[in-house]
């Protein structure tokens, strides 16, 4: 039986341009292995290379700001080198008598992922609700801080965080539970991610 819940018909996006960042944090891995191999697949059948794809991890859910914040800044570093070498290899080549083509086959068409930040980054974490108010604190900074990051540094943060009550309810969203009425929200966020990181590039 399928849920009435879920991001409905989508469009399917061509992400094979797109560098996608995903991070996941520890805590109750059985969800999260699920959650994260629903996103990877979603992310896949979109078209984005794995080559494009980035899988870092923290221990828990309150790490996950943080690591998208570095996460991002690093793969601009990256691109700011890789771009700097790209122009300094073509002032090589401009000036050089002469003209070495097999630097201009492998440097010339500028498209690796390396070269560019991330279109998007998943952030996956499971919270499951304890018998003090550590869970409460937890998922309002988190849910809070992830927003304000998405805004600040301009690419879509794709929220995958799960706060659940009991360990079930995550089985459940994990699609682990067969019969359920819930579906993997991994894919959801996978799928997110790629229409996010289309659309950045212009609205359409
Ligand atoms: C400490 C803690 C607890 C009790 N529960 C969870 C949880 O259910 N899910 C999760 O992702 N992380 C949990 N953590 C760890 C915190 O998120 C964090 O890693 C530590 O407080 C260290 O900053």
């Amino acid at each position: 039986m399928s849920g009435i819940k879920g991001i409905g018909e989508t469009k399917q996006y061509d992400g094979s341009k797109l560098r996608v960042g995903i991070v996941h944090a520890r805590w109750n891995t059985k969800i999260i292995d699920a959650l994260l191999e629903g996103a990877k697949k979603k992310l896949a059948e979109a078209g984005v290379p794995e080559s494009n794809i980035e899988i870092q991890t923290v221990p828990g859910s309150y790490e996950l700001p943080y690591a998208v914040q570095q996460m991002y800044a690093c793969s601009q570093a990256q691109a700011s080198s890789a771009n700097s070498t790209l122009l300094s290899s073509a002032t090589d080549l401009l000036s050089s008598s002469t003209t070495d083509l097999s630097l201009k086959d492998k440097e010339g068409s500028g498209s690796t992922a390396a070269n560019k930040p991330f279109d998007a980054i998943i952030a996956i974490g499971v919270l499951i609700k304890g018998s003090t108010m550590h869970f409460e604190y937890i998922s309002d900074a988190v849910s809070h801080a992830l927003m304000k990051l998405q805004l600040d540094i301009g690419i879509p943060v794709v929220f995958g965080l799960l706060t659940l009550l009991t360990e079930e309810q995550g089985l459940e969203r994990a699609g682990l539970v067969s019969g359920s009425k819930y579906h993997n929200h991994g894919e959801d966020w996978g799928a997110a991610a790629v229409e996010l990181g289309v659309k950045r590039r212009g609205w359409q």
